[in-house]
């Protein structure tokens, strides 16, 4: 079922589904070559969610600032490429919702355990607004923040589910969004994970 929640932004349930299986398995292969860490904001914070990369570029934050690099700043090696099963999954959603020939250039890995959470930010480190971005979730479910282009505006929550993709772009790319604190659960494909897939077009 494709959900409009706001101008430029359509919820996709269950739409990667199907793929979760081979879709945790690509995910695994890429963090066995660049694993989950924890990295810490421009202001010296340590973030609840893990991340890694895989793609052309990758998002990194640390003292310096969040930026897109193109190695893993932990190894010094290119991050490992983006599996085509990502590529293509994220083209199709982006299809369904109505943006052709997304062709994303990074990938970023979070994952959630109980208790992480993403506080309201904007998504604004890529050079160009136009392209959308494509997230995709997988595992626990979570509660899903969405605000308005200030950050007073005060949010929606919107359940995300395994396999619930969501695409974003026109007027809703610079919209505030974040995660509430992932309750404790067990899934059988995550154990007590939530893991999510954010797609985008850095350069
Ligand atoms: C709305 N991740 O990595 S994905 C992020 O579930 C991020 O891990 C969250 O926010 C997560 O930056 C939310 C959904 C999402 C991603 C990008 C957006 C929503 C967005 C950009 C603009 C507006
Ligand atoms: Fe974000």
């Amino acid at each position: 079922t494709r959900i409009a929640i706001a101008p430029g932004a359509v919820l996709l349930r269950k739409f990667a589904e199907h793929m979760a299986t081979p879709m945790l398995a690509a995910i695994g292969q890429v963090i066995t070559q660049a694993p989950m860490r924890h990295m810490y904001t421009p202001g010296g914070r340590r973030m609840s969610v893990a991340m890694s990369n895989c793609g052309t570029y990758g998002w990194v934050t640390d003292q310096r600032g969040y930026r897109y690099t193109r190695t893993d700043p932990v190894s010094g090696k290119a991050w490992p490429p983006m599996p085509d099963v990502f590529r293509e999954m994220a083209r199709k959603a982006a299809e369904q919702a109505g943006y052709s020939d997304f062709n994303p250039d990074a990938c970023l890995i979070n994952r959630y355990m109980p208790g992480s959470r993403m506080a309201l930010h904007q998504d604004k480190d890529e050079h160009d607004f136009s392209a959308p971005i494509v997230s995709m979730s997988f595992g626990l479910d979570a509660t899903f923040l969405f605000g308005g282009p200030r950050r007073t505006d005060r949010p929606q929550r919107i359940p995300l589910g395994h396999g619930d993709v969501l695409v974003w772009g026109g007027p809703s790319r610079l919209h505030y969004h974040g995660i509430t604190p992932l309750a404790s659960g067990n899934h059988a494909l995550t154990g007590d994970r939530r893991i999510n897939l954010t797609l985008r077009r850095a350069r």
